[in-house]
């Protein structure tokens, strides 16, 4: 078996897409050896709780507690909690189950007294049985911001505003022009510990990409003060999977945000955007014809399914990934 099952892993995800891989790569290593590090800026708090996305998709799909069909919040939810704030005239454009609830309760009593983002998240792994490190970029304050472009109401010249990523995101549902992005607090903002810990080992024998937005989920972990250096010290190699295929996007508006920004929505502009940051770059075979190119930015490609359907096309990306980390460096 390829040496990188003693090797650690370390998966950066955000959204679903990310959750999806970091199952798959938690059926292939220790858990002890994976450690998945979630983005933080699509964070924010909503009727006083501080509500972490990317972070409770993650752990919640790997307790296997996810609702696949939302692509967030748990499965079996009951929405007592979102009918009786509608009823007093709440804000419910953020749907908030009861047993998700729960979790946006302990975790901002938690955070309120003092602990950090990083030791809510590990007692949260803990009562929901999860011995995968999963862990936040950072336990400092980074908020995406949406840049769209904005028509004044007479339809006059357009301005552009910014926009709270879950304003973008769930209020308005994407469908505001984007014309950029920029994220609050990064300046200032460190790596977490556990996040810098993983990068660092002596150990570590990949740094996965995992295919999630990479403008919205995957830039602001990359963007962290510190990360890009410790990446390009680190001997492991940065292995990016493509979150579009054939030209689409699995999920979400990463294709819609390519095209918007003038982009073509394609995986070849995927890894262009990824260039002199990744070692190696995982497309699908929809888009195998796209491999020279994309070796032609001087960036080692694999071409395998990467459309993740079932566990067990979660288990052979990850396979495949790992496989690839264990090539690109010997
Ligand atoms: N996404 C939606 O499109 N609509 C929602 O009402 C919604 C609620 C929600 C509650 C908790 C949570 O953790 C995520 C939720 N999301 C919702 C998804 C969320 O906006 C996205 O998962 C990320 O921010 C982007 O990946």
């Amino acid at each position: 078996m390829a040496d990188s099952t003693t090797k650690n892993c370390l998966a950066i995800s955000g959204g679903v897409g990310g959750a999806k891989l970091a199952l798959g790569l938690s059926h292939c290593l220790p858990p002890a050896k994976l450690c998945v590090v979630a983005n933080t800026g699509d964070d924010f708090t909503h009727l006083g709780f501080k509500i972490c996305p990317d972070l409770d998709t993650v752990l919640y799909t790997l307790a296997d507690l996810n609702n696949k069909e939302l692509g967030w919040g748990q499965q079996g939810e009951s929405w007592n909690f979102l009918s009786a704030l509608e009823s007093m005239g709440g804000e419910t454009w953020f749907q908030l189950g009861d047993r998700d609830l729960a979790t946006h309760c302990i975790r901002t009593q938690m955070l309120g007294s003092g602990a950090s983002l990083t030791e809510v998240t590990r007692h949260l792994c803990e009562v929901l049985g999860v011995n995968v490190d999963l862990c936040p970029m950072t336990d400092d304050h980074v908020a995406t911001i949406v840049h769209c472009e904005k028509e004044d109401s007479e339809g006059g010249e357009k301005t552009i505003e910014p926009m709270a990523f879950q304003h973008y995101f769930v209020r308005d549902r994407c469908q505001p022009t984007v014309t950029g992005f920029s994220f609050e607090g990064m300046d200032s903002a460190r790596p977490s510990d556990k996040f810098l810990a993983a990068l660092e080992s002596k150990n570590l024998g990949s740094i996965l990409i995992c295919p999630s937005n990479p403008f919205v989920s995957v830039d602001p972990v990359l963007k962290l003060p510190g990360i890009l250096e410790a990446m390009k010290k680190s001997p492991a190699p940065v292995i990016a999977v493509s979150p579009i295929v054939g030209g689409q996007a699995i999920k979400g508006p990463a294709a819609k945000m390519m095209a918007e920004l003038g982009m073509p929505a394609s995986a070849l502009a995927v890894a262009e955007h990824y260039q002199g940051r990744i070692d190696g770059f995982v497309i699908d075979e929809a888009d195998a014809d796209l491999k020279e190119e994309i070796q032609g930015l001087g960036i080692p490609t694999i071409v395998t399914k990467s459309v993740m359907v079932t566990l067990e096309d979660r288990i052979s990306l990850a396979e495949a990934v790992l496989e690839f980390a264990d090539e690109l460096a010997s």
